[in-house]
């Protein structure tokens, strides 16, 4: 039997602007395979030092690559990462940054439990846009995408959007 190609996607923005959400439940809808990065890390302790401004462990990047290359080889992968650059930029057909409105993140985070310096610096980062400029500098322009996700309408047209772009690229690529 031939096996079907399926593309690889990113999922990225700020922490809290929905991209566990989004990419479970797409993962559910398609079939493919959900990665959260932060988890990954978590189980395979793939960290390198500790952050003491931020109190976290700092992720170790290039044994999260090692570590998902056979994976991303096989395609059918939504990673899930609040940062885009370290990833090799052949491993994903396409991008989509997640934006949120300034007082639906704060408000977001706050009940997650984000106080302070992080959840100011964590606002910030969505205000200057810092990881849609990361995405755009990392991979080709085209293939980097911005999707609204204030409310429940959001994220059912962002499923529906991005399942029709798989179904599409798969017709295209099989
Ligand atoms: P992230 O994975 O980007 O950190 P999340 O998926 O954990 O974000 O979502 C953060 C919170 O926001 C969580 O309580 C669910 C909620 N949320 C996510 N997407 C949403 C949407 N489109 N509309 C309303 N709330 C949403």
């Amino acid at each position: 039997m031939r096996i079907m190609k399926r593309p690889n996607i990113l999922l990225t923005g700020t922490p809290g602007v929905g991209k566990t959400t989004l990419g479970k439940e797409l993962a559910q809808r398609t079939g493919l395979t959900y990665i959260n990065i932060g988890d990954l890390a978590k189980e395979g302790q793939l960290f390198d030092g500790f952050d003491d401004e931020y109190q976290c462990p700092i992720l170790d990047e290039d044994r999260v690559v090692d570590e998902l290359e056979d994976k991303m080889m096989e395609g059918g992968m939504i990673v899930d990462y609040h940062g885009c650059d370290f990833f090799p930029e052949r491993w994903f057909h396409i991008v989509f940054v997640l934006r949120t409105d300034n007082t639906n993140l704060y408000n977001r985070l706050e009940s997650r439990g984000y106080t302070g310096k992080k959840l100011q610096d964590n606002v910030q980062c969505e205000i200057f846009q810092t990881i849609y400029e990361e995405a755009m500098e990392a991979y080709k322009e085209e293939i980097v995408h911005q999707l609204p996700s204030n409310d429940p309408d959001d994220l059912e047209r962002n499923l529906e959007q991005i399942s029709q772009w798989i179904e599409q690229w798969m017709k295209d690529n099989n």
